[in-house]
């Protein structure tokens, strides 16, 4: 088994400094020599640096902001991913901006057309060109996904494969209006904050699992924003929203999700090390190392 390590430092997808350096200090930290530890074979060869993609020069399509370089990075990552999960290898994306999972989970729906997304946020991710209020492609990939909201021709090559019964949602707390409907017109399953505390995480994972994956046969694709984590266990992060999940809750969801043995595509996204202090950054960016490490493996006994 073989762990395919995607760095990639890139922010386009909002507006702070810094959360293109997420990825490089995850690795500092050690991610890659703590998987190996795990037992995985790790390869990772530089983080990809999208040299060719100028983030200048990329004026706002509508009310979106830096198309074109977050639709060529996407589009770069979903080859990337795709060829390592064509080589049986588990890709481990690492953000950079949750934009990318438009990249990550097209390149998993490739390999697997009928994976399924665990999506783990404070915030559904799910904004159109029409409904979006900040513009921010990161608030907005999972529409991309689903293909709908108005046809963006700089997106074109995103092909609308994920269906709304293939992804549900873990941690929400903070949705706009516009998103609200999404989720309800499109039967879009979400397990927000209220029906962790009402039911607590070990039901909500279960449930969440038996709507997307109720024989445990089809691959899973785990896309976790580590926003979805409680500020006090996540603090440097770009949208933080207070009322999010304890730092077991997370690691819990990991380690169930492992425990399918279905997991064939990870990504760790939205941690910024500029942001908040010194002492919150190396707490989140060694969150960031943990929740891998537990949806590939690790236990606590
Ligand atoms: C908001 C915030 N829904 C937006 N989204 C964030 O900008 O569309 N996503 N922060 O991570
Ligand atoms: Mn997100
Ligand atoms: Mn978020
Ligand atoms: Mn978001």
């Amino acid at each position: 088994k073989t762990v395919a390590i995607v760095g990639c430092p890139f922010r386009g997808g909002q507006a702070k400094l810094g959360v293109d350096k997420g990825p490089i200090h995850l690795v500092q930290a050690g991610l890659p020599e703590q998987l190996a530890e795990l037992g995985w074979k790790v390869q990772f060869d530089g983080h990809h640096q999208f040299e060719e993609i100028s983030t200048e020069d990329d004026p706002p399509i509508g009310k979106l902001k830096n198309p074109r370089s977050v639709s060529r990075v996407c589009e770069a990552v979903a080859k990337v991913v795709g060829e390592h999960a064509k080589k049986g290898q588990l890709p481990l994306t690492l953000g950079g901006d949750h934009s990318l999972a438009m990249g990550t989970i097209s390149g998993t729906l490739e390999k697997y057309p009928d994976a399924c997304v665990i999506w783990v946020d404070a915030h559904a991710d799910i904004n159109t060109a029409e409904t979006t209020d900040s513009g921010n492609i990161h608030g907005m990939p999972v529409s991309f996904l689903l293909g709908i909201g108005p046809k963006v021709e700089e997106f074109s090559w995103v092909k609308p494969l994920l269906k709304p019964h293939r992804i549900v949602y873990i941690g929400l707390r903070d949705v706009d209006q516009g998103e609200r409907r999404i989720l309800r017109e499109h039967g879009i399953k979400a397990f927000s904050m209220h029906e962790v505390d009402k039911y607590g995480i070990g039901r909500v994972v279960e449930m969440a699992l038996d709507h997307v994956n109720p024989g445990r046969k089809l691959p899973i694709h785990l896309s976790f924003d580590v926003d979805a984590l409680d500020p006090s266990v996540a603090p440097s992060t770009g949208t933080p929203v207070r009322g999010g999940l304890t730092f077991r809750e997370g690691h819990y969801i990991c380690e169930a999700v492992y425990e399918t043995g279905c997991l064939v595509a990870l990504d760790i996204m939205e941690v910024n090390p500029s942001l908040a202090d010194s002492e919150s950054a190396k707490q989140t960016v060694a969150v960031g190392c943990s929740l891998a490490r537990s949806a590939l493996g690790e236990t606590l006994l």
